[in-house]
């Protein structure tokens, strides 16, 4: 397990630390495993982050297989909005970082208690926000929580509201105008994430009202909604067993309540069965080996080139070159060559004049090297609603949509112009959705190639395997003929 303090590199003197409890993968289980992570804001009032709702937090996740991290964050006398800042800053931390700890960068969870469900809830109001991005100096997609786990939260600052948080959080700033801003059950909207939300009925700290006003709100926004109200046991339960017992007072164990982690796991279970099932609006497709068959023009323009510098080129190796890059191909060709080490510059020249040829070649192609299933099928999938974009490495696929005169078919192309990085990075298909305006989550990508099913999993799109794909076993879908994608979407 990976258990480090990061520093929360936010504001002039970065004060927040991010303790991470993040499990390893093993060979032996699943190299590859990638889980959910839980990032836990402690209550307290905003005067303090209450070590009750912390470590013990966490541990209890990790032993249900999530990865998860406590973040103690700003309080009194730092104000608003440092704290949000804070917690918005991981989880762009946590999305960023998602391959280095083998995090599901779509399941990336905000857990806060009392004062610290108001920080987290605040996520939930404010994400997309124009000035929270600013602040970050991020595009707000990074900053979006996938959904929200909201124990005994502070939300109210009006009738029902926890006082003392409203004044710590608020400070020299603390004006009727920012307590409004601030009373949460006022400013949900549809994209407040699915929340699982828990209190208890005698709770007079906090009262069970400030979930009720939230339940209300995100009723109404049409939001998911999973809501336990205990009922008995007092405020700040955290665990509500021993583990987390409270020295003051003795108190804090509530054999009722120790139920609340379990659940949240099955609800969070079941929103990643409902999100496969969820219907996507966009679809992405890969274009050489999926709208049409350039392979064989890289094939026979690559020949040309291993030829004349001797070096042995089959179709074999010519699989491996399947949606990666044009010098990363040339990279590959290289392997077999055993002449002196080229320069970049020589590289460069093989692979421009490898280019010449490919476009030679694809000056040849028109109407008839798109199958009439494809155009069918596209044109059915955009009656009935999607958006569709092309996602593509190559830095031709402009000139092979023009071409075959199927650019009209298409909503967007993102190709190899606009990426810096090649599949399996999910470059090329986040521009694409972002082109299309939809998040990745509503997006489904078609591909022929492993790199770029990965790229797809990666960017937390829905996978579709066609050609050679399907013999890979992290397709979320495999289709034997283009076709097919009219009975899945
Ligand atoms: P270019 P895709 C990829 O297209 C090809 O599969 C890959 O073999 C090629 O190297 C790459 O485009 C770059 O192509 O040299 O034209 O820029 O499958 O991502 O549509
Ligand atoms: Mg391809």
């Amino acid at each position: 397990m990976k258990c480090e303090r990061i520093l929360v590199e936010y504001g002039a003197q970065p004060y927040a630390g991010l303790d991470t409890y993040f499990l390893d993968n093993y060979e032996e289980i699943d190299a590859d495993r990638k889980r959910p992570v839980i990032l836990i804001c402690p209550g307290g009032g905003y005067r303090m982050t209450s070590d009750r709702e912390a470590e013990a937090v966490a541990v209890k996740y990790v032993s249900m297989g999530y990865h998860a991290c406590v973040l103690r964050y700003s309080v009194k006398p730092e104000i608003f909005p440092r704290a949000l800042c804070e917690v918005a800053w991981c989880v762009n931390y946590l999305r960023s970082h998602a391959d280095e700890y083998a995090i599901d960068r779509n399941r990336i969870f905000v857990l806060g208690f009392s004062a610290g469900g108001h920080l987290a809830a605040s996520l939930g109001a404010f994400w997309q926000e124009k000035w929270l991005g600013e602040l970050l100096g991020v595009n707000k997609e990074e900053i979006r929580p996938d959904g929200m786990i909201l124990c005994y939260p502070v939300i109210s600052s009006k009738q029902y509201g926890h006082i003392e948080s409203f004044e710590n959080l608020l400070g020299k700033n603390d004006t009727e105008e920012m307590r409004a801003y601030l009373s949460l059950e006022d400013h949900v909207t549809e994209d407040f994430p699915p929340t699982f939300m828990w209190h208890t009925y005698e709770d007079d700290a906090v009262p069970v009202e400030n979930s009720l006003l939230m339940a209300g709100a995100l009723r109404k926004a049409g939001v998911s909604l999973e809501l336990h109200i205990f009922p008995h046991g007092p405020h700040g339960l955290s665990l509500a067993k021993e583990e987390t017992r409270c020295a003051a007072t003795g108190g804090g164990i509530q054999k009722h309540c120790q139920s609340w982690p379990d659940l949240t796991d099955g609800w969070i279970r079941e929103m990643k069965e409902n999100d496969c099932k969820e219907e996507k609006k966009g679809i992405i497709f890969d274009l050489d080996g999926v709208i049409v068959s350039t392979d064989k023009f890289h094939y026979q323009a690559w020949k040309k080139i291993a030829d004349k510098m001797g070096i042995e080129f089959n179709e074999k190796i010519n699989e491996r070159l399947r949606g990666v890059s044009r010098m990363e191909s040339l990279e590959i060709i290289l392997e077999k060559y055993e002449g002196a080490p080229l320069s970049a510059e020589q590289k460069q020249a093989l692979a421009e004049e490898k280019n010449g040829y490919y476009v030679d070649l694809l000056k040849t192609m028109d109407r008839c090297d798109v199958s009439e299933e494809v155009v069918n099928t596209l044109k059915s999938l955009r009656r009935k609603g999607y958006f569709l974009a092309v996602g593509s490495s190559s830095k031709n696929a402009k000139i092979i949509l023009r071409q075959t005169r199927i650019e009209d078919l298409f909503d967007a192309v993102s190709d190899g112009n606009n990426i810096t990085r090649s599949k399996p990075d999910p470059e090329v298909f986040l521009k694409a959705a972002e082109y299309i305006e939809l998040l990745p989550k509503q997006c489904a990508v078609v591909e022929d190639a492993r790199a770029g099913i990965d790229a797809a999993k990666a960017a937390g799109m829905m996978a579709v395997g066609i050609g050679t794909a399907t013999e890979y076993d992290k397709c979320d879908r495999k289709i034997k003929s283009f076709g097919e994608l009219d009975q899945i979407f």
